[in-house]
Formats: structure tokens, C-alpha cells, sequence
């Protein structure tokens, strides 16, 4: 059997995300490039904790030998997880197989690409969307004439012109992989930190088409669909029609997870939403910021009174598992503007809340404000604020340790008894900043803390420096700790263990799916 000619590519942030943008590639080699080009293209995908040496030698172990007269091509899909190790992968495989086409494509390398170390070391590049471009590229490259440009602006075709890439999920994906689905691409939002910013508008697929698509997928098992559309409820007859897709085919393993804006919730998607049972759905909501001259600052929209109200209703009368993102940094954003925006965001309780800190994304408008508003960003990926003239390096750092804790402590569910007594007083966000820096100076630890360390840390602080009374706060503890499902022996409730012979039964859905969220950088 001959090699691959083209092998697709790309180094997943985890194994359980698949790459939508490669399916679509192979979906559309033959439309778009022959169906002799798909016969002979291949997807390999990696983790980006895979070693570089062992991600170069099964891609040479999949192109074989090199036969003379016979190109083949490698593309990448570059995202700003994949850059780093992406480029040594590229750098390897060019001194291994001098002859190889390497072709990249992704958002990491759509904007500022001048400066790219991976760049330099492709033979080309396409910007923007590679559907119909790829394919186009890879016939050239195998059968001439040869491209004249290193560099091509992707050409975006009409949607209707794009084979949809659902029939290239395969059984392990179906069976183990979080199934990403898109029902429409772009956003007419210009919030200047994310790059969807850049899209100008929103373009729908034809519902029939996705719905046919989705359809099929179901009947071959999918139940866990991740749709990556920026704004889920724009249009909302669309909106409506994916919704009630799912409702007619309900089943307990049922998983959507949607993105929305918080401010556009008519009656109509209430009432819908409120149908849906506990553990279908699950929306990513960005919040951002609350503060208004930030909003306006960085071009986003948000009617914030709107924004609470729809929270709130969604919180106490559907179903639906709340994921809302507040980003640390933003352009003249103090700590104190930032933690009121937390307060009042608390106070909805949601049930998780995303702390991010602000990355600057190559292309993205907020490189505008960086000489007026101070901003000092990290020059490697994830390029992640340092300072602005609003928050200096240290609170940078001092938020970020908050962040992770928050994560550890809140978003994680474990302690949902203890948590409200933590943060008890005028502000919550004070409350865990105040606790924040006490677990810092008495572990210096950010990561490596288990269940048990985090459980002691909460008793010793609580009964220590805010001064309860040990007894009931002991109830408390154990409580939280029960039901979360441990089972070590955490030194605080020492004697009040004993005797549990049987394991605790595990608990609530919401905790078990908790997944990776894409969080910060989307709506
Ligand atoms: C799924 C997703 C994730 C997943 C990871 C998925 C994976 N495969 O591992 C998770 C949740 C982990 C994630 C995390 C983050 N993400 Co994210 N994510 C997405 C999301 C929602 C969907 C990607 C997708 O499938 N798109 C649909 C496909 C069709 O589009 P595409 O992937 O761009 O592919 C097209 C082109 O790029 C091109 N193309 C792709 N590959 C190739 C290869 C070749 C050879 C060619 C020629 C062309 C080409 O052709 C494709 C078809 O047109 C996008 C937003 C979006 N809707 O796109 C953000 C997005 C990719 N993420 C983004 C960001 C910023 C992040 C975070 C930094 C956010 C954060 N938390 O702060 C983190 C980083 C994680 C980390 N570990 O460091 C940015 C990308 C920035 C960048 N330069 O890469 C995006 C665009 C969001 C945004 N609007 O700003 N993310
Ligand atoms: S943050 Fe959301 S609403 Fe704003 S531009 Fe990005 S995708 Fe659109």
C-alpha cells in the first residue's frame, strides 16, 4: 500500500478535545481537491504533553520511506496551546525529511505570523479559514503548477460550499472524546480581547444540513455535544430549532454545552430552556466585566442589569449548569473595580466562576491600548498580562495564585458548606483574597494540594485567624467532606472518620461532568 501523500495534524490541548478544524480538511479534500486527495490524506493527532521526539518519529513512521518523484505534505493546525512544542515538531521533521511540504494553518498563525519562528520554517502558510485553500494547496503541490506565494489568504467560501465534517468522527471519538459541533461561524461582536472580534458577522449553516448531520451523528451514540458557535443564542430561531432537536430526542446521557451572551434571553429561549431536565445543559455565559468604562473601553456590549437579571432567572428556574468568565487585567481595571465585578457576580451564584487573567491574542484590537493604558504582556504564549498601569506586577501574580485556588476550592464543588462561611462578611472577593494570601505565605504551594491539605488549610484558617469555634466548623468540614466522595484521612477530622467501612457513593452529576471549559477569551 502507498503512504499517506498528505498527513493532517495537529497537538490537542487534551486528549478528549478532537479537532473540528482538521475533520473539516479531510471533509473537504475531495470536494475540493480531488477524491483522489482524500483517498490519500490521513489525521494523526497528538497531546501537547506528548514528547516532540515521540510525536516526530510516528509522523515519519507514518509517511514510511520517501519514494523519488513522490511529494508529500504535513499540514499543522496551530493553535496557542499547540505553538510551542508545534515548532520544534516542524523544526525536527524538517531536518529529518528536507524534501517535506509542511503547511500550517490555525488562528496562532493567521495574524502577526511575520515573526514566527514556525513560519520561517514552513514551506506555506494559509491565514483564516483552510476548507477550501488546503485542498486547493495540496493538488497544487502534488500535480502542479507549484504555488507561487509561501504565504495565502484562506478563502472563505459560502457555507453551503463546505462539506460539514461530522462522518469523520470515528467510533473512539464518539465513545471517549468531547464531539465539538458548529452550528454557525463568526461573531458580529467586537469585544477587543477575543479574535472572533475580527469576523465582522456571524454566518448560520443551513439548519437542515446541521440538523441532518447531528442527526446521524446521534443515531451512531453521540450524546455529548460541544457546540463552538461564539454566540449560541444570536439568532434565536436557530437557537430554538437546536433546542428542540435535543428535547425530541432526550436520553439520561443527553450532554449539550453551549456559548451565550448573557444579555439576550427572550421569553421564548426561557421557556424552552426551562423544559430541558437537570444535567442536559450547560452554558458558558462570559461576564468579563461588570465595570462600564472597562466595556466601553475594549468595544463590548453587555447591558448589565440585563445580564444579572438573566443570570438570575437562569440560576433559580432552569435546569441548565451555569459556567460564567470574569478576565483579570483588562484595560483600567483596578483590583477594587475587579472585585466589585465579583461581588455583584457571586451574589447570583452561579455555579462555576471562571477566573481568568487577560492574554493578548495575536491580531486582537487590544494591542491598541497598550501604550495608554500601561499593559505589559508576557512575549510567550499564552501571552498573558504582567502589569497594567491599573494592577502592578504583584497583584498580577497575587490574583493569578487567587485564581488557582478559587479553582481548587470553589469551582471544583467540594466545599459547597464551608465555602459561603469562608466567604461570609461585606465582600466575598476580600473574604478569599484574605485567605488567598494566608494559604500562599503558609504553603507557598499552588499546586499539589489534595482534597485532605486544602480541608486542614480551611480549618486552620477559619479557627486561626478568623477565630471560630472549632466544634462546629469540624461538622461542617466533614459534612463537605463526605459527600465529596474522599476517602484519605485529613488531620482536622481526625476520630470522626472511624468506623466507615463502606465506600461513599459518588455525587452529583454537575461535579462528575465537570470538564475543561474554553473560559476568558470567548463571549
Ligand atoms: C475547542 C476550543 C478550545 C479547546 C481545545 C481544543 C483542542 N483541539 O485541543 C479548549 C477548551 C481546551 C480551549 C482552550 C483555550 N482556548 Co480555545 N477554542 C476552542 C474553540 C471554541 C473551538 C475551536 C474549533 O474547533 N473551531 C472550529 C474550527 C472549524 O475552526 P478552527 O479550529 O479555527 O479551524 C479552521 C482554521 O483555523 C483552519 N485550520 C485549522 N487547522 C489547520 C491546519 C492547516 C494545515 C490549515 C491550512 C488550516 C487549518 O481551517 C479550519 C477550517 O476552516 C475556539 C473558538 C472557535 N469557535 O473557533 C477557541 C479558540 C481556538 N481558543 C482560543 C483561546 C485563546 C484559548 C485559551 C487560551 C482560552 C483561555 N482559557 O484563556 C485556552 C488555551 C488552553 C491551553 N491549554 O493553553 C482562541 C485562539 C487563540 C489562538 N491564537 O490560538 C479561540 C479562537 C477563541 C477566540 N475567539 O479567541 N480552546
Ligand atoms: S467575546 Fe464572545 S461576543 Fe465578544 S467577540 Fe468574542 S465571541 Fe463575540
Amino acid at each position: 500500500m502507498l503512504p499517506p501523500a498528505i498527513i493532517l495534524s495537529t497537538l490537542n490541548a487534551k486528549y478528549i478535545h478532537a479537532s473540528l478544524g482538521l475533520r473539516y480538511l479531510l471533509a473537504n479534500m475531495a470536494r475540493h481537491g480531488g477524491a483522489d486527495l482524500r483517498e490519500r490524506t490521513v489525521v494523526h493527532e497528538f497531546t501537547i504533553v506528548r514528547p516532540v521526539a515521540e510525536i516526530v518519529d510516528a509522523l515519519l513512521a507514518e509517511l514510511g520511506e520517501p519514494v523519488d518523484g513522490m511529494p508529500q505534505i504535513i499540514g499543522f493546525g496551530v493553535y496557542i496551546w499547540n505553538v510551542v512544542p508545534t515548532t520544534e515538531v516542524v523544526r525536527q521533521l524538517r531536518q529529518a525529511r528536507p524534501a517535506l511540504k509542511i503547511v500550517l494553518g490555525g488562528p496562532e498563525v493567521s495574524y502577526e505570523w511575520e515573526d514566527q519562528e514556525i513560519v520561517r520554517l514552513a514551506d506555506h502558510l494559509i491565514t483564516g479559514w483552510g476548507d477550501v485553500s488546503l485542498p486547493k494547496l495540496c493538488r497544487a503541490l502534488l500535480n502542479g503548477p507549484p504555488p507561487l506565494m509561501k504565504v495565502i489568504p484562506g478563502e472563505q467560501p459560502a457555507l453551503a460550499d463546505i462539506e460539514l465534517p461530522y462522518a469523520e468522527y470515528g467510533a473512539d471519538d464518539l465513545a471517549h472524546r468531547l464531539l465539538y459541533v458548529e452550528a454557525s461561524r463568526g461573531c458580529p461582536f467586537k469585544c477587543e480581547f477575543c479574535l472572533s472580534s475580527l469576523d465582522r458577522t456571524a454566518w448560520a449553516f443551513a439548519p437542515e444540513r446541521f440538523l441532518a448531520a447531528l442527526e446521524t451523528l446521534y443515531q451512531r451514540g453521540a450524546r455529548n455535544f460541544k457546540f463552538v458557535d461564539r454566540t449560541f443564542n444570536l439568532k434565536i430561531d436557530s437557537s430554538l430549532t437546536i433546542l428542540q432537536f435535543f428535547l425530541d430526542r432526550l436520553a439520561t446521557d443527553l450532554f449539550l454545552h453551549f456559548e451565550v451572551i448573557p444579555d439576550h434571553l427572550p421569553e421564548r429561549l426561557k421557556a424552552m430552556i426551562a423544559r430541558f431536565p437537570p444535567g442536559v445543559l450547560q452554558f458558558e455565559v462570559g461576564i468579563q466585566t461588570f465595570n462600564p468604562d472597562v466595556q466601553q473601553a475594549i468595544s463590548r456590549r453587555q447591558d448589565n442589569a440585563r445580564t444579572c437579571e438573566n443570570l438570575a432567572w437562569l440560576v433559580n428556574h432552569s435546569q441548565a449548569h451555569l459556567h460564567t468568565d470574569l478576565i483579570f487585567g483588562l484595560p483600567g481595571e483596578t483590583l477594587a473595580s475587579f472585585a466589585a465585578g465579583f461581588d455583584r457576580l457571586y451574589a447570583l451564584r452561579p455555579h462555576e466562576i471562571q477566573l481568568g487573567v487577560l492574554k493578548r491574542l495575536r491580531g486582537t484590537p487590544i494591542a491598541r491600548h497598550s501604550m495608554a493604558f500601561g499593559m505589559v504582556y508576557d512575549a510567550q504564549p499564552p501571552y498573558s498580562v504582567q502589569q497594567s498601569s491599573a494592577v502592578d506586577a504583584l497583584t498580577v501574580l497575587r490574583f493569578t495564585r487567587l485564581a488557582r485556588y478559587w479553582d481548587l476550592l470553589a469551582n471544583a464543588g467540594r466545599f459547597p458548606q464551608t465555602l459561603p462561611i469562608l466567604l461570609a462578611g461585606p465582600s466575598p472577593f476580600a473574604a478569599f483574597l484574605a485567605f488567598a494570601d494566608w494559604l500562599w505565605q503558609s504553603t507557598g504551594q499552588t499546586s499539589r494540594l489534595t482534597p485532605e491539605k486544602l480541608l486542614d488549610a480551611l480549618f486552620d484558617y477559619l479557627t486561626g485567624p478568623i477565630g471560630m469555634e472549632k466544634e462546629g466548623l469540624r461538622q461542617t468540614l466533614l459534612a463537605d467532606y463526605q459527600a465529596s466522595g474522599a476517602r484519605a484521612n485529613p488531620a482536622c477530622l481526625q476520630g470522626l472518620l472511624r468506623g466507615r467501612d463502606k465506600p461513599i457513593p459518588r455525587v452529583p452529576r454537575a461535579l462528575a461532568q465537570r470538564q475543561e471549559r474554553h473560559g476568558k477569551s470567548a463571549c
